[in-house]
């Protein structure tokens, strides 16, 4: 729970009927988050500066036990876990600047909700420990312009998997790429490797979900500086069982 500082714990309000009403919350870079789960919402908040031990939930003590350097310090959409049980919008997030709204999703979920398909896979992993250990979380990104709206679906009803959480960061102009780094080192690390010639792979077959960056693209287009395609992966692949000695 270190540097967890909740900007409200929800604000929610408990009718006479027994029912909560969900919370609208903000912060400075979110000018509203309109909770629409009428079952689960009132354990929805928002969290600021982000940081390890962070609570995932507001209806678990499950932890965040590992943070892609991009989510450090930003706003936290503390979700309710059990949310994934509603069928239908959870939420609507209003963007108060240009922001970056990441949702993370248990990664055993498998059946991904249409929504996300407008999302961009970053390759960054989140790390939640349940009562089993530290669970996976792959890391989706979208730009949001100041003033708009964004909904959050449902997590897509697959069970046994954590529900999604999500986060926000002001949003930053990508860095520049600038010049060929290690030639053939699509995923930057470095060094060329099998990883990067599976990475050229995953990027052909899938280009809108794949975690290579513009760096990693320029790296790695080793044959024609005509961008990648498969004769890229090949020679990369032949680099690694030694068939070339350069690349
Ligand atoms: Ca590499
Ligand atoms: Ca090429």
């Amino acid at each position: 729970m270190n540097n967890w500082t909740p900007a409200f714990i929800n604000g929610s309000a408990s009718s006479s009927s027994g029912t909560t009403t969900p919370a609208v919350l903000s912060t400075s870079l979110i000018s509203s988050l309109s909770v629409k789960d009428s079952t689960y919402g009132s354990y929805w908040s928002l969290a600021e500066n982000t940081a390890v031990g962070a609570k995932a939930f507001g209806d678990r003590d499950f932890t965040i036990t590992s943070l892609p350097d991009i989510l450090a310090g930003a706003d936290h959409i503390v979700t309710a876990c059990d949310s994934k049980k509603t069928d239908a919008d959870l939420a609507v997030l209003t963007a108060a600047k240009d922001i970056t709204v990441y949702v993370a999703m248990d990664q055993r979920n498998v059946t991904l909700p249409a929504w996300l398909g407008s999302f961009t896979k970053t390759g960054y992993i989140l790390g939640v420990t349940d009562g089993d250990g530290e669970k996976p979380f792959d890391v989706y990104a979208i730009d949001l312009k100041a003033g708009s709206s964004l909904t959050l679906g449902t997590n897509g009803m697959m069970g046994s998997v954590m529900g999604y959480t999500a986060f926000v960061t002001e949003y930053k102009e990508p860095a520049p790429v600038k010049e060929v780094g290690v030639r053939g080192d699509a995923n930057c690390d470095g060094k060329a490797d099998l990883f990067d010639a599976i990475l050229v792979v995953q990027y052909l077959a899938d280009p809108y979900n794949s975690a290579i960056s513009e760096q990693g693209k320029l790296n790695a287009d080793v044959v024609g500086d005509n961008g990648l395609t498969s004769e890229d992966a090949q020679q990369i692949q032949k680099f690694v069982t030694g068939l070339v000695t350069e690349l």
